[in-house]
């Protein structure tokens, strides 16, 4: 079951059909236990109509409200190595390898609504920076009881060369207008995401495809819980939060974003999040 929010309301995808939800408030919408359950029972009492399809077409908006979005990091091998090589001359080797091995993740915060932007909407590199990624990573919707109640596809688009200068500038890296992409749905299940489940990023330039690849959810080093229990371990939610998992795939270094490149981020049974970078 997929849960659209757009201007127009909020529809649920489910068995492919189409519903409009009777919510005007998706913090209330989204944020209750047994999420699966309660909106199954609603969509019961509701007409479907394929109309609600043209509602997710032409009036999209990312699936956030009054939420945190979160993010882990160096989760998968691919994101140790990258982030070990492009900091080695701020003596980053280490501090990237313990925390790959350690007990606590590493968790920073993204975004609050305002700079997170929805499917087919824009996202921004720096103007300070020289080298910008993606980053493709499955986002879980968490309830503010802590449950893992749905998924997202998020991008954490991110300046490798202000990270890797000094790991201070992280914040700087990672947070600022537009840099946090989330979307197209939340998509809510009876059971967890299946761990075979791919991720893959494409971009494009000029129409023609500059990168492609994949990676399964299963090779994360860390489990969903795991990073959900350190984000909840001392903070409140009361609207649930969103927590980037991290990236598995990151382009090789001579590649860096450039303003009109279409990044598309698909994840199974989620969906595709598309963004083209703005001009500066
Ligand atoms: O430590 C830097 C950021 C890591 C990150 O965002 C990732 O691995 O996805
Ligand atoms: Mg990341």
């Amino acid at each position: 079951m997929k849960l659209y929010k757009t201007a127009k309301g909020f529809v649920v995808e489910d068995e492919g059909q189409y519903y409009l939800s009777k919510h005007t408030n998706w913090d209330e919408f989204i944020n209750r236990e047994n999420l699966y359950f309660e909106v199954k029972r609603e969509i019961q009492n509701l007409k479907p109509d394929f109309d609600y399809l043209n509602y997710i077409k032409d009036y999209l908006q990312a699936p956030i409200a009054g939420q945190e979005v979160w993010a882990s990091g160096v989760t998968y091998l691919r994101s140790k190595n990258a982030r070990m090589e492009e900091s080695k001359d701020a003596g980053g080797g280490d501090f990237y390898d313990r925390v790959y091995d350690a007990p606590r993740p590493e968790i920073f915060f993204k975004a609050t609504v305002g700079r997170v932007v929805g499917n087919g909407e824009n996202i921004r590199i720096r103007k300070d920076s020289k080298w910008n990624v993606p980053e493709p990573e499955l986002t879980l919707f968490i309830n503010s009881s802590g449950q893992i109640s749905g998924y997202t596809v998020g991008n954490d688009v991110s300046s490798r060369d202000i990270e890797g200068e000094n790991p201070l500038y992280l914040p700087q890296a990672k947070s600022y207008d537009k840099s946090a992409a989330l979307g197209p749905c939340i998509f809510v299940s009876d059971e967890p995401i299946d761990p075979q489940s791919k991720i893959t990023l494409e971009i494009f330039r000029g129409g023609n495809a500059v990168f492609s690849q994949s990676i399964e959810l299963n090779q994360m080093k860390r489990t969903l819980k795991e990073l959900v229990s350190y984000l909840y371990a001392e903070c409140t939610f009361v609207n649930g939060s969103f927590l980037m998992t991290g990236t598995g795939i990151i382009p090789e270094d001579s590649f860096s974003l450039q303003v009109g490149d279409k990044v598309e981020i698909t994840i199974d049974n989620i969906g595709k999040l598309s963004n083209t970078v703005e001009t500066k």
